[in-house]
C-alpha cells in the first residue's frame, strides 16, 4: 500500500509511535510518505520507500496565527495526487484529522477518494480536544474519519465518554521493537553516573504539568534518604526550572542529573534501576513501556491507560495520582532487595514483549485493508 502518515515530528509519544510505525510498514513492503512540518526525530534514514514531504507555512504578518491546517490540507492534496497515495493515517486528532478531512473533500472534487484512519493518542482527547473551544471540530473530524483507533482501552473509554462518537473505535496499543532492546551493552558507563552502591532512578518526559515533575523529585527525595541513589531527568519542558529549584530547596542537586533532550534513551535506560511516571493522566505511557523493554521496573500513577502497561506487583507498582508516600514506599520496596529488583526487572521485560511491534503493526495493516475495501 502507499500510505501517507501525518504526525508531529517531535520527541512526543505520538510522533515516535507514528514514525516507528511508518518505518516498520516500509520494511513490510509498503510505500510510506511522512507529511509534516519537520523530518520526524526518529526518522534517521529516508529510503526508496520512506519519503518525507515538508509542510511549509510561510510567515505572513497579517496572521496572528499562521494557518497550518490550510497548508497541511493543501500539501496532502498535492502529495496524494503526485504519489498516488491510497490511504492517509493521521496521528493526533488536532488538527491532523481535521486537515485530512478537508483534503479528502478537495480530492473528491477531482473524483479521488482518499480514506482517512485517525489514531487518537491521549492529550488530543483528554486535555486539549475536550476543551469547549475545540470539541465540535474534534468530534466532527473523528466522526468523519473512515476508521478510528485509540492507543488503549482507557483512551477509547474516555473518548466515548467525552465526545458524541458515532464511529467504532478500534484499540490498537502502542508498541516497541523488542529486538532493539535486546542489546547487551558491555559497558553502560554506569560508573560515570553513579557509585557502585547507588541505585539509578530515571524519569523521561516532556516536563509538562501533566507529568507531575514535582512528584518525581519528591519521591526521589524520600528514596535517597533510605537508599543511596541518583536521579536521571531526561527531557525538556516548561516544568524543568521548577524541578531544578525544588532540587535546590531539598538540597539534592548533586544527586540529580538533568540531561535535556537525548537521542540516547536506550543507553540511559540500560543503566537505570527504576523508572518513575507519576502523571496526572496518561493514555498509555510509552515511556514506561520503553523502560520496561529495557528491563526497568516502573513506579507510576494508576491513571488512564498506565494499568494496561505497568502491572501491579509484577512489573512495578501503581499508586493514586499524587500519593507520593505510597510511590516512595513502593520504590524503596523494589530497590532495597537485590533479588527482588532482579525479579521485577525480568518481569518488566517479559511484559513489554507482549507489545512487540511485530504483534501490533499487522493490526494496523488489517485496518487499512478493511478501510480500503469499504471505500
Ligand atoms: O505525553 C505527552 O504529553 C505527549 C503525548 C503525545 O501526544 O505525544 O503523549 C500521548 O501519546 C503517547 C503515544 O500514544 C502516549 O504514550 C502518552 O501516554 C500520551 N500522553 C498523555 O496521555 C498525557
Amino acid at each position: 500500500m502507499k500510505i501517507g502518515i501525518v504526525c508531529y515530528p517531535t520527541f512526543g509519544g505520538s510522533g515516535v509511535v507514528a514514525t516507528e510505525l511508518g518505518i516498520e510498514l516500509s520494511k513490510r513492503g509498503h510505500e510510506i510518505h511522512f507529511i509534516t512540518y519537520n523530518q520526524p526525530v526518529r526518522l534517521e534514514q529516508l529510503s526508496n520507500n520512506v519519503h518525507y514531504h515538508e509542510v511549509n507555512v510561510p510567515e505572513y504578518p497579517l496572521f496572528h496565527y499562521q494557518p497550518y491546517e490550510l497548508a497541511l490540507s493543501s500539501k496532502l492534496v498535492d502529495m496524494v495526487k503526485l504519489h498516488n497515495i491510497e490511504i492517509l493515517h493521521v496521528h493526533y486528532a488536532i488538527p491532523h484529522a481535521y486537515a485530512a478531512y478537508m483534503a479528502q473533500k478537495m480530492l473528491r472534487e477531482e473524483s479521488i477518494y482518499i480514506p482517512i484512519v485517525t489514531t487518537l493518542h491521549g492529550t488530543d482527547i483528554t486535555l486539549v480536544g475536550s476543551h469547549p473551544f475545540y470539541k465540535p471540530a474534534v468530534t466532527f473530524s473523528i466522526n468523519k474519519s473512515d476508521a478510528v483507533t485509540a492507543v488503549s482501552q482507557s483512551l477509547k473509554d474516555d473518548t466515548m465518554r467525552l465526545f458524541d462518537i458515532k464511529n467504532e473505535i478500534h484499540v490498537v496499543t502502542n508498541f516497541i521493537d523488542i529486538n532493539k532492546y535486546n542489546f547487551h551493552f558491555t559497558d553502560c558507563q554506569r560508573d560515570m553516573m553513579a557509585h557502585e552502591n547507588e541505585k539509578i532512578i530515571t524519569h523521561i518526559s516532556n516536563f509538562r504539568p501533566v507529568k507531575r515533575i514535582e512528584d518525581v523529585i519528591n519521591v526521589f527525595y524520600n528514596v535517597q534518604k533510605e537508599i543511596p541513589a541518583k536521579l536521571m531527568m531526561v527531557g525538556e519542558g516548561p516544568e524543568k526550572e521548577k524541578a531544578e529549584q525544588l532540587c535546590e530547596k531539598l538540597d539534592i542537586l548533586e544527586k540529580v542529573i538533568f540531561f535535556g533532550r537525548s537521542h540516547e534513551i536506550d543507553k540511559i535506560l540500560c543503566f537505570s534501576d527504576l523508572f518513575l511516571l507519576p502523571s496526572e493522566t496518561e493514555s498509555f505511557g510509552l515511556a514506561a513501556l520503553e523502560a520496561m523493554a529495557s528491563g526497568v521496573p516502573v513506579i507510576s500513577s494508576n491513571t488512564g491507560g498506565i494499568p494496561e502497561v505497568n502491572k501491579q506487583g509484577v512489573t512495578g507498582f501503581l499508586s493514586h495520582v499524587g500519593d507520593i508516600d505510597d510511590m516512595s514506599k513502593n520504590a524503596i520496596h523494589i530497590l532495597s532487595n537485590q533479588e527482588r529488583l532482579k525479579t521485577f526487572k525480568q518481569n518488566a521485560k517479559v511484559e513489554a514483549a507482549k507489545f512487540d511491534i511485530h504483534n501490533i503493526v499487522p493490526q494496523y495493516e488489517t485496518i487499512y485493508e478493511n478501510t480500503l475495501k469499504m471505500c
